[in-house]
């Protein structure tokens, strides 16, 4: 990867807090790639000839964090793919970095990214949301018993990463508390101009 021709930016914040919403409409604006951990580490564990399909499932019902080696191999593959046959070369990276791991050994091995859009809510709104989701998603993970578990695991492993890049006045906060409407009018006027 040649740092000086992609361009990452980490969308992160607790489970149901509306990365993948946001993330999926911004992309319809705006000339990036859309690449979830969660949807990548989901394909994965039901590719035939997986080694990984097992320790996936366990993880991710359990709330846990699948192991970096197995996650940012699938990142870098599908940067690969959109940079090789699309020749896009900006990406919204929804769902990652999650622990002080992988942030560091991505950002030494793939690129630096460019800052992280971090949405913030309360967690009564998110189990709301997730549980209603949980009625048609199919999601392992999105029962009472396993949301606590992402809670916790959020709280405890990932937002340290947040600290840390809000330590480097990387973060760029935006509430994902209100409507999906309202939410993505506020993301737009904090980041529109590094869009471009
Ligand atoms: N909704 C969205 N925005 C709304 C709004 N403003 N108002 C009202 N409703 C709103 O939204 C969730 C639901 O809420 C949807 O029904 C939506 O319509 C509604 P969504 O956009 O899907 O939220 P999102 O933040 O993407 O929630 P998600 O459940 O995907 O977040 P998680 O971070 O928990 O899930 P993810 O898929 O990223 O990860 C799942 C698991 O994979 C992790 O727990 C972990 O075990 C594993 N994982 C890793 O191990 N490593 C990784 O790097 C990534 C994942
Ligand atoms: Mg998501």
């Amino acid at each position: 990867f040649d740092p000086k021709e992609i361009k990452v930016i980490f969308v992160l914040g607790g489970p149901g807090v509306g990365k993948g919403t946001q993330c999926a409409k911004l992309v319809k604006e705006y000339d990036f790639v859309h690449l979830s951990a969660g949807d990548l580490l989901r394909e994965e564990q039901s590719r035939e000839g997986t080694d990984y399909g097992d320790l996936i499932k366990t993880y991710i019902r359990e709330g846990k964090i699948v192991p970096m080696e197995v996650t940012i191999v699938l990142l870098e593959n599908a940067m690969k793919r959109n940079i090789q046959q699309s020749q896009k070369s900006k990406f919204l990276i929804d769902g990652f970095p999650r622990q002080m791991d992988q942030a560091l050994k991505f950002e030494e091995v793939v690129v630096p990214s460019q800052f992280t859009l971090f949405f913030d809510c309360d967690e009564d709104t998110m189990t709301k949301r997730l549980l209603e989701r949980g009625k048609t998603s199919g999601r392992s993970d999105d029962n009472m018993e396993s949301i606590l578990k992402r809670f916790r695991t959020f709280k405890e492993t990932s937002m340290p990463v947040v600290n840390y890049f809000e330590g480097q006045k990387k973060v760029v906060k935006v509430d994902g508390g209100k409507s999906i409407d309202a939410v993505y009018k506020d993301v737009v006027s904090h980041i529109a101009d590094r869009l471009k």
